[in-house]
C-alpha cells in the first residue's frame, strides 16, 4: 500500500538525551533530507551533515544522516534518519521545519509500524513482538519478544498454514477426478492422518503452562493469610521499600498492594491482600472478598499463618507465620527471609520454563489457537465427506490468516498499533 504522505517523528527516547534519531518516511524523505542541507547521501552509510532552515539558510544543527531507500528499509519506503544533538529546543527547530515542508506531517503512535506491516515488511506476529521489545523491563522479556519480532512465531504459523494448502489441495484433487462414486479410502486417510497431526502440533503449541503470557505479563504471587500473619511486612520486604502500612492492629490492610519485583529474568507481581477473617466490617469484608480474587487469579499463593491449611493446591506454598510455636516459620521482617522466599519463586519460574523457545504471550493467540484446535477436531471425523473437512481446513486457515495479519480488521490494528509509541 502507497502512502502519499510522508511521516516524521523523533524515533528515539525522551529528551534531552546526548542523540536524539529522527525518522523521516515516505516519499518526499529524501526531498525533505536536500531541504535541510543533506544531500548526495550514499545509501545507509552515514554522512556527517550541516543542517540549516531552507526559509532563511540559518545554521540548526550538526548532525549524522542515513538514508534507506526503500523498499529495503523498515517501513518499505524511503526513510532518512537524523541523528542529531538532543536538546529540547535543537530537535523542535528540526521537527518544525520538517512540519513546514510540502507533504509532510508528524506521525501517529505506531505509524511507521504500521507501514512496515501494510508494506509486507513484518507480519502482525512480529509486530507484537517488536511492540513487547520496547516494553519489555526483564531479561525473559527481552529475548521472548526478541526471538518473536525476528519471526519466531511467524515461522511455525506459516509451517501449519502450508501444511492446510497441501491437504486442502489434496483433497480438491480428488474432488475433481473422482466421480459421484465413493472417494477412494487412500485419500481420505492421508488427508486424515495429516489433519491429526498438525492438530497434535497445534496442541502441544498451546501445552505451555501458559509460560510465554507469565513472561510477557508477569508471574502473579498472592500474600494471604489470617490478619497480623506478617503478610505486609513480608510484602515490604520482598520489595525493599514501605509499600504497606503494617501495624499491630487486625485487619491493617484492606486494599490489594502490589509491588513489582524482577526474581530471576521474570517480571513478578506480588500482591499483598487484606487479612482473612469474619468481620462484620462492609469495608473489611470487601478487602476480603478482593483478597480472595487475587489469589483466584495468583500463579502462585503464599499462605502466612498458624496452621497450615489441610489441603495445599498445586499453587500454594505454606509458609507458616513469625507467631508459630513450632517455631517453623519465618521471620517476615528479616531479608534472609525475602532470600529464602525469592527462591521459592524462582524455582516455580524454573518449572515453567521449556526447552522449546517459540511461545506464544498473547491470549490472542492462544484463543484463535484453541479454535484451530476445535476446527481440526471437527475435520478428523474419518467418516466425514472430503467436501466438508475441507469447510473445517478453511477455518483453520482462517484463524492462522487472523494471527499473522493477512486476514486484519481495523480494529484490531488500531489496538495493536495503539500499543506502540510515537516515533515507533
Ligand atoms: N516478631 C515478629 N513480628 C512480626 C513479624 N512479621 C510481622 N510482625 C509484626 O506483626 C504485626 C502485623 O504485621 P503485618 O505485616 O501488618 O501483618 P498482616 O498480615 O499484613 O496483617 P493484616 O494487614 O492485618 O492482615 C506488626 O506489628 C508487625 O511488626 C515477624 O516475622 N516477627
Ligand atoms: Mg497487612
Amino acid at each position: 500500500m502507497a502512502h502519499s504522505d510522508t511521516i516524521f517523528a523523533l524515533a528515539s527516547g525522551a529528551l534531552p538525551s546526548g542523540v536524539a534519531v529522527i525518522r523521516i518516511s515516505g516519499p518526499h524523505a529524501a526531498a525533505a533530507a536536500v531541504a535541510l542541507g543533506a544531500e548526495d547521501l550514499a545509501p545507509r552509510q552515514a554522512s556527517l551533515r550541516q543542517l540549516h532552515d531552507p526559509a532563511d539558510s540559518s545554521a540548526l544543527d550538526e548532525g549524522l544522516v542515513l538514508s534507506f531507500p526503500g523498499p529495503h528499509s523498515f517501513t518499505g519506503e524511503d526513510v532518512v534518519e537524523l541523528q542529531v544533538h538532543g536538546g529540547r529546543a535543537s530537535v523542535q527547530a528540526i521537527l518544525d521545519v520538517l512540519g513546514s515542508q510540502n507533504g509532510l506531517r508528524p506521525a501517529e503512535a505506531g505509524e511507521f509500524s504500521r507501514r512496515a506491516f501494510e508494506n509486507g515488511r513484518m507480519d502482525l506476529t512480529e509486530l507484537e513482538g517488536l511492540a513487547d521489545l520496547v516494553e519489555a523491563e526483564t531479561e525473559e522479556q527481552r529475548k521472548l519478544a526478541f526471538a518473536q519480532s525476528r519471526g519466531a512465531l511467524r515461522e511455525i504459523y506459516v509451517g501449519w498454514r502450508n501444511d492446510l494448502i497441501a491437504m486442502r489441495a489434496m483433497i480438491e484433487a480428488d474432488l475433481d477426478f473422482t466421480d459421484e462414486e465413493d472417494v477412494p479410502d487412500s485419500v481420505a486417510a492421508a488427508v486424515f492422518d495429516r489433519v491429526v497431526e498438525l492438530r497434535g502440533k497445534i496442541a502441544a503449541q498451546l501445552d505451555d503452562q501458559r509460560y510465554g503470557e507469565i513472561i510477557r505479563d508477569g508471574f502473579r504471587v498472592a500474600l494471604v493469610g489470617p490478619p497480623n500473619a506478617g503478610k505486609s511486612t513480608l510484602l515490604n520486604n520482598l520489595a525493599g521499600r514501605d509499600v504497606a502500612i503494617v501495624s499491630d492492629v487486625a485487619g491493617t490492610t484492606r486494599d490489594l498492594v502490589e509491588a513489582v519485583l524482577d526474581i530471576a529474568g521474570h517480571k513478578v507481581i506480588v500482591t499483598d491482600t487484606a487479612g482473612q477473617r469474619d468481620t462484620a466490617d462492609p469495608i473489611e469484608r470487601e478487602g476480603i472478598r478482593r483478597a480472595q480474587m487475587a489469589a483466584e487469579d495468583a500463579d502462585l499463593i503464599l499462605r502466612l499463618g498458624r496452621d497450615a491449611p489441610d489441603t495445599l493446591s498445586g499453587t500454594e506454598i505454606f509458609l507458616g507465620s513469625f507467631g508459630d510455636e513450632t517455631g517453623t516459620g519465618y521471620d517476615m521482617r528479616s531479608l534472609g527471609t525475602a532470600d529464602a522466599i525469592i527462591d521459592l519463586i524462582s524455582t516455580r519460574l524454573n518449572e515453567l520454563k521449556r526447552s522449546e523457545p517459540p511461545l506464544m504471550s498473547r491470549v490472542r493467540h492462544r484463543r484463535l489457537l484453541e479454535s484451530a484446535v476445535e476446527d481440526l477436531g471437527q475435520a478428523s471425523d474419518r467418516g466425514k465427506p472430503l467436501e466438508l473437512v475441507a469447510d473445517d481446513l478453511r477455518s483453520v486457515s482462517e484463524r492462522l490468516g487472523r494471527l499473522s495479519g493477512t486476514i486484519a480488521t481495523d480494529d484490531l490494528l488500531d489496538a495493536i498499533f495503539s500499543e506502540f509509541c510515537i516515533g515507533k
